[in-house]
């Protein structure tokens, strides 16, 4: 626990409306989406500037306590847990667009703003902000940094990497860095920049960030089509990519949708039943385009690859379809699922299904697999559910053994063991499988010269 010295200091820094100690607050800052671990922070501070997160960082330095980063707290992997007598720095009184430029088309604000109202403000000016995910609501720009947020459109646009021009970050011992001011162009050497993106607050505290906007896509269409097989889903993709630019291809099996249609009462996109869905999206703004979707379809149904599906014709049409992939999580979330967020290359994503599809059913038979995930980019996400009848530490026990040759199994196709949700708590024990020695030992380096009194997210990505 905190010395009451420290407390003192801490309040002195942030006033009356920047530290609690109430248990309400404990439990509630404490914990992030990942949900299976017990909370248990010394208090949370809320600063409201960067002046405020650098003086926090620098006394954590002197007096010894450890800080845990914290944004929208809606990651999956344990990131934002504070279960170690912690402080956590909440930005979420750091809320503010500081600035917009129309002719470098960027805008720079704090890193509490929730991502949402990033994509709002764009829209305002006409313009695009392209990371978008289930979570968008909640999730604070900050936090989407300090993962690398991928999501939805990955496909056509990337992940947040591809959209930070700038950031403005106090290291973990406590010099404030402001990094590459919103250029497009910059050779001079090592991109910082790009160290801290991802870096899942273990070097440093994003406190500002300056983001790249792009023109508004035209009439976004959604399609949702039925498939026979994994391997049918890969030539799907490869069928529509060959006519249009694809802004995403999502996928989701009959058990996915068979929850989202009973616990959200959503409508079946059709009636016709597939073991496997796409969504499909593109920007339907000329009459070529629709044409080419519609031959992709057509030569879909023809070659046995596609068995039966539907096309928005409104934005309320579109959205509605959007719900049936994007509610996924949330509704299984309250059925005790085992999560698994993985990739391979796309080439070998069809193979990879099936020999973890399988890898699980020998394991045990009884055992419900809800696949769904961003499968143009090679990003799968695996939940397996409790049965009702299993204890929870059985559950987990077996989904344990059946995760080492699941890794494994990623390993020897060198994917990744955590494709976008990082590793945080959840996932630190297995970096190897995808992280070579040398590179693991890069990372500390990295985190000794950033934060050498391990101040930072402690035990996070790294043990
Ligand atoms: C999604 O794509 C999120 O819906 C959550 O990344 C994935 O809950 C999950 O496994
Ligand atoms: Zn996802």
């Amino acid at each position: 626990m905190l010395n009451p010295e420290v407390l003192v200091q801490l309040h002195h820094i942030v006033g009356d409306q920047g530290l609690r100690t109430d248990v309400l607050s404990l439990q509630t800052y404490g914990r992030d989406w990942t949900k299976i671990y017990e909370p248990a922070p010394s208090a949370i501070a809320l600063p409201k500037s960067t002046e405020q997160v650098q003086a926090i960082i620098q006394l954590a330095n002197q007096a010894g306590f450890k800080i845990v980063p914290s944004g929208g707290r809606t990651g999956l992997s344990g990131g934002a847990v504070a279960a170690q007598g912690e402080v956590v720095v909440s930005l979420e009184r750091m809320r503010h667009i500081l600035d917009f430029n129309v002719q470098d088309r960027s805008l720079t604000c704090e890193a509490g703003v929730i991502t949402a109202q990033i994509q709002q403000f764009a829209a305002e000016q006409n313009l695009f902000y392209p990371v978008d995910f289930a979570a968008a609501g909640s999730s604070q720009i900050g936090g989407n940094i300090a993962t690398n947020a991928g999501g939805i459109k990955v496909i056509r646009y990337g992940l947040t990497r591809q959209q930070v021009l700038g950031l403005e970050v106090v290291t973990g011992q406590g010099e404030l860095l402001k990094l590459n001011h919103g250029l497009v162009k910059n050779a001079t050497g090592y991109d910082l920049r790009h160290l801290f993106i991802g870096s899942e607050g273990t070097l440093g505290i994003i406190t500002q960030a300056s983001l790249q906007l792009i023109r508004a896509p035209d009439n976004l269409t959604v399609l949702v089509l039925g498939v026979p097989a994994f391997a049918a889903l890969m030539q799907v993709l490869l069928r529509f990519q060959a006519n249009l630019d694809l802004t995403a291809f999502e996928f989701f099996s009959a058990e996915a949708l068979h929850y989202v249609v009973q616990d959200q009462g959503l409508a079946k996109p059709f009636a016709t039943p597939a073991p496997y869905y796409a969504l499909l999206e593109f920007e339907n703004d000329s009459a070529g385009r629709e044409q080419a979707a519609l031959q992709a379809f057509q030569d879909g149904l023809a070659q046995n690859i596609v068995l039966d599906g539907v096309m928005s014709q409104s934005q309320t049409q579109a959205k509605a379809l959007w719900r049936l992939r994007e509610l996924i999580s949330e509704t299984i979330s309250v059925y005790t699922p085992y999560k698994n967020d993985l990739s391979v290359r796309v080439s070998q994503v069809a193979e990879f299904l099936q020999a973890v599809d399988q890898l699980v059913a020998e394991r045990y038979a009884a055992f419900e697999v809800i696949w769904y995930g961003h499968i143009g980019d090679g990003n799968l996400h695996l939940n397996i559910l409790k049965p009702a009848t299993m204890e929870k530490a059985d559950f987990f026990e077996h989904c344990a053994a059946v995760n080492e040759q699941v890794f494994a199994l990623t390993q020897s196709l060198k994917g990744s063991i955590s494709a976008e949700h990082g590793v945080g708590l959840l996932k630190r024990d297995y970096l190897a499988y995808s992280r070579s020695p040398e590179e693991i030992a890069y990372m500390r380096a990295m985190k000794a010269l950033f934060d050498p009194n391990q101040v930072l997210n402690p035990g996070k990505l790294l043990s």
